[in-house]
């Protein structure tokens, strides 16, 4: 029998690559909130999936992106820590056209970064379902084949799932032998609380246009758990709060009529009650924290403390 083998796996790559739908998909859970808005994760998640030969505990990071300060800092700050601790770098990347596109600065920039980690790595080509027909992906893998010359390549849909599995075993062989590092039952690192007010952030950005999303900031200001195991009527109380940093935001996340907060009051209850595996009551608040993604305190207060 083979050794046992275990190790962190850090998921890097540009913002909106997949790096989060890989991550829930690799685990089989909505851990990692995704939308089709680049710069949706600000954290560092942990997945953890054991198998009976390995144990690898996936890190799902934001995307590696040009950082001016405040929030966009602690992104990238996290992202660059989950690499430089990790044993092996998946590095994502998506495809976005039909046409092979030439690696921008920003993919060199991560090269450089990997390179310099000295660690074991992979480049996974996503969204493949998005090709007209398979036959595209040739000149998308002869291009980063001959720009990066990385070790191992895979073409891949962590929507569809579509050669996954394959991956996967590829992370297993690079990770060292070794015991495991979480109990075989954990998936995640993170609180049923810090999951919540993401699957609320997902439904606000999922909710707004434009530039909003960036500015909104989930808290939960009360968890109460006393109903919880009533056998009888089982059911979690959430009070959380929206923060945007504007006025005129507000009144778009409020609605008009409050419709909008409405619509993601029924949202988020539809996934928390899935995620907590009972009824759930949601109150929700909108509160302007002004600039809270620029103010050090206002940072360290919603988690973001990088
Ligand atoms: N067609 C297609 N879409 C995908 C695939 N994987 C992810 N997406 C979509 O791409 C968008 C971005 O996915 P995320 O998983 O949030 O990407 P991310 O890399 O985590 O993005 P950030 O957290 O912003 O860095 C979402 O709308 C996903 O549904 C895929 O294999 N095929
Ligand atoms: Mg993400």
């Amino acid at each position: 029998m083979s050794e046992f083998r275990s190790g962190y796996c850090a998921i890097v790559g540009r913002p909106n690559a997949g790096k989060s739908t890989l991550l829930n998909r690799l685990v089989g859970l909505k851990l990692a909130i995704a939308t089709h808005k680049p710069q949706t994760t600000r954290d560092r998640i942990l997945g953890v999936l054991t198998t009976d030969d390995a144990q690898v505990v996936l890190v799902d990071t934001p995307g590696l992106h040009k950082a001016d300060g405040g929030i966009n800092r602690h992104m990238v700050k996290t992202a660059e820590q989950a690499l430089s601790s990790a044993d092996v770098v998946l590095w994502m990347m998506e495809i976005d056209t039909d046409d092979a596109r030439t690696p921008s600065k920003g993919q060199h920039h991560i090269y450089n970064s990997i390179i310099a980690s000295e660690k074991p790595w992979i480049v996974a080509l996503n969204k493949v379902d998005k090709l007209p027909d398979r036959s595209r992906i040739l000149p998308w893998l002869k291009l980063w084949q001959e720009t990066f010359n990385p070790p191992i390549l895979i073409p891949l849909s962590a929507q569809d799932g579509d050669n996954v599995d394959e991956l996967l075993a590829e992370v297993c062989k690079l990770l060292p032998v070794g015991p495991m590092l979480f109990d075989a039952d954990t998936v995640t690192d993170r609180t049923e609380r810090f999951l919540s007010a993401e699957i609320i952030r997902e439904k606000a950005i999922l909710e707004t246009q434009d530039e909003l999303p960036y500015s909104i900031a989930v808290t939960i200001d009360t968890f109460n758990e006393e109903e919880r195991f009533n056998p009888d009527d089982p059911v979690v109380a959430i009070q959380a709060t929206v923060h945007v940093e504007r006025d005129g935001q507000k009144r778009i996340v409020v609605g008009t009529r409050g419709k909008v907060i409405k619509k993601i009051g029924s949202r988020s209850r539809r996934d928390l009650r899935h995620l907590l595996g009972c009824r759930v009551y949601l109150e929700l608040f909108v509160r302007v924290t002004k600039k809270w993604t620029h103010v050090d305190h206002q940072l360290r207060e919603f988690g973001y403390d990088q």
